[in-house]
């Protein structure tokens, strides 16, 4: 797995993220599964996975690219470009985002069943009250998020955990966010994400997800934002 957390260091790195493996000379890699299609059954199934993977996330990636070269925002880190995303083409705001919040998507996801780390649910038990309240508060923003977009728990500047839903590809990180902050747990509303599988239950697919949260990555994330 360290290979898919170096990914994403350098999806929120600040400039000296050198290219490592991509073909598009640009600094933006599309970075690898890091494990099979069937590898969240039943949770989620292979053919979902497959497709968002190759062909949603690919035109997010493909039309970033696109996008930013035609901004002239090739080797500016995906991360500062989406905390000033306000400033630039939609076509930025949406691939970008796309780009952005399905990598992360992908590496906060396991086939291995994890404990929580001790440390991560001190934090969540801390700001959320309880590890029950957090759970709610985060399946509440997954189900009632109107039509497409992402459910999140993120760190605010305040130094705080928060959860949040957020329409289509935008993300906490953007500037047009409702709250701003550092996502550490994303999860994809999009019906592309679940329909074949559960058609119209995202409440179902919401509930499962919790089955294949990758918490050593979540708590990863949280100690990079707190550095
Ligand atoms: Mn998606």
């Amino acid at each position: 797995m360290t290979a898919i957390i170096t990914t994403v260091v350098s999806l929120s790195g600040t400039g000296d993220v050198a290219a490592s493996g991509n073909t598009n000379g640009t600094i933006y890699d599309f970075p690898e599964l890091g494990y099979a299609y069937s590898a969240l059954e039943p949770w989620i199934d292979a053919q979902t996975m497959e497709l968002h993977y190759t062909k949603h996330f690919r035109a997010y990636y493909d039309n970033f690219i696109k996008a930013a070269t035609e901004a002239g925002l090739s080797g500016m880190p995906v991360k500062i470009i989406l905390a000033n995303v306000s400033k630039y083409p939609a076509a930025i705001r949406n691939n970008g985002g796309g780009y952005y919040n399905h990598a992360l998507f992908w590496e906060n996801m396991t086939g291995d069943k994890q404990e929580i780390p001790s440390e991560l649910r001190t934090a969540i038990e801390k700001d959320f009250g309880s590890w029950d309240a957090f759970k709610t508060s985060f399946e509440t923003a997954a189900k009632t998020q109107f039509g497409s977009g992402w459910a999140w728990l993120s760190l605010g500047s305040d130094g705080k955990l928060f959860v949040s839903s957020t329409p289509n590809q935008d993300n906490p990180l953007m500037d047009v966010a409702g709250k701003q902050g550092t996502p550490l747990l994303a999860l994809d509303v999009w019906e592309h994400a679940y329909y074949l599988k559960y058609l119209n239950r995202r409440a179902e697919y919401v509930e499962n997800f919790w089955n294949i949260v990758n918490w050593k990555t979540v708590l990863h994330r949280m100690k990079e934002a707190q550095k």
